[in-house]
């Protein structure tokens, strides 16, 4: 029978209320888990897709982040202040009402970031060759970092979405990187000076890669690529600029997220983190978390709980196309929410397992063999030790599905 437009609203309600399994606001509030105005706002639009949904303004995110639970909240310079009134008194207006709406829902702004990819000035991306593009990008990035002060922000992110080609040859890697530090160093310069006026602490800049899209090469497509950056003795402050890798961008080029985040945090510059699901070497799906690679999921929430990450989660996903407002509200976000939370709290579960924990202690004890330089010994002497790493993932298998605690299908 053909539910009548009338009854959409509840039936989508009604089966919310159902599928259960839902955390309370409070509970929420208690993740250092963002929002970003885009996510919500995304009307569905892409390169071979019509917009589906409503605009949504400011006002609307943020009230709805605060009734969901979800603490924080993030945003583009663009995505809240049209191209030409930003650096003007306009820009200053928004900004306060920005504020106030931020501070009547209780939402916090964590993190803001600059859009150098959209607008057609960014055509040959923020380092172009045309030295007023680069003028202008270096004011784009120093104005983030006054909204960010201003806005009460720990956190800029830039994703250098156009700094790349479609047609190689044209422009030389090594000075369009040059040129790309010279932005991002603009913005650490501007920030320094900023913090100490509102006694304040800098920012922490975080550069988050991507393997490609919009543009088809990237130059710099991965998060290691952007450590060497850092690294790279371009930045006059290095200190201050760090990573937020995404988890699908690393999806993208076929890597192990989590061996990604491991290399990051070795280099301590693992600071903000972009959560979202999706297919490895396909396009930019940002799919919720975990509705593809829960137990991959489950394992880089280990490795994070393990070590200690106290950054941000930033929900950098895509409500799909064919979902309403309402369900934008009703599911999209709260479910993202709700199964982060769960992943999160299973991690830790897996951290304390006792069948994990003997079986990796087992594995760093080693089987103890006398001789030290016989190859022959050593591997005898551990032989039947490896059988547990199969044993950790299938235990891990059944901590995600709850089989550890006896559930079985008979
Ligand atoms: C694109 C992204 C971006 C960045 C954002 C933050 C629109 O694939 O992931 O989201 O996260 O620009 O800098
Ligand atoms: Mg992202
Ligand atoms: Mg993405």
């Amino acid at each position: 029978m053909p539910i009548a437009r009338d009854q959409q609203i509840p039936l989508v309600d009604r089966l919310s209320e159902l599928s259960g399994g839902s955390y309370s606001p409070d509970v929420r509030r208690k993740y250092f888990i963002s929002g970003p105005q885009w996510a919500y706002a995304y009307e569905g639009h892409a390169l071979f897709h019509a917009p589906t949904r409503e605009p949504v303004p400011f006002e609307e995110v943020i009230r709805a982040l605060g009734e969901i639970g979800i603490p924080c909240w993030a945003t583009h310079d663009t995505d809240v202040i049209p191209t030409n009134d930003l650096m003007t008194d306009r820009q200053t207006e928004i900004v306060a009402r920005i504020g106030a709406a931020l501070k009547s829902n209780g939402v916090r702004c964590s993190m803001v970031t600059c859009e150098t990819f959209h607008h057609p000035v960014f055509a040959a991306s923020s380092a172009a060759e045309a030295p007023e593009v680069r003028e202008y990008s270096a004011r784009r990035l120093s104005n983030v970092v006054d909204i960010g002060h201003e806005l009460g922000a720990n956190f800029a992110v830039y994703w250098p979405g156009t700094l790349g080609y479609m047609i190689q040859g044209a422009i030389d890697e090594t000075q369009t990187l040059r040129w790309f530090a010279d932005g991002i160093n603009a913005a650490c310069e501007r920030d320094i000076i900023v913090a100490k006026e509102r006694g304040r602490d800098t920012l922490k800049h975080c550069l988050e890669a991507k393997p490609f899209e919009p543009v088809s090469q990237i130059i710099l497509p991965t998060s290691d690529a952007m450590l060497a950056f850092i690294s790279s003795g371009l930045l006059t402050h290095p200190e201050m600029v760090g990573l937020n890798p995404e988890y699908l961008h690393e999806l993208m080029w076929g890597a192990a997220c989590r061996a990604a985040l491991a290399r990051a945090m070795l280099c301590g510059k693992l600071w903000h983190f972009d959560i979202n699901d999706g297919y490895p070497l396909k396009h930019d799906v940002d799919l919720g978390v975990g509705l593809v690679n829960p137990l991959d999921w489950l394992n880089v929430l280990i490795l994070l709980r393990s070590h200690n990450y106290e950054g941000p989660f930033n929900l950098d996903f895509k409500p799909p196309r064919t979902t309403s407002n309402h369900g934008v509200f009703k599911i999209s976000f709260p479910t993202a929410v709700d199964r982060f939370i769960t992943l999160w709290e299973i991690a830790g579960e897996a951290i304390d397992d006792p069948v994990i924990k003997q079986a990796t202690d087992a594995l760093k004890a080693g089987g103890g063999a006398s001789g030290a330089d016989s190859a022959d010994d050593i591997f005898a002497a551990n032989r039947e030790l490896l059988s547990l790493h199969e044993l950790i993932a299938h235990r891990l298998f059944q901590i995600l599905i709850g089989q550890h605690k006896g559930r079985i299908f008979g």
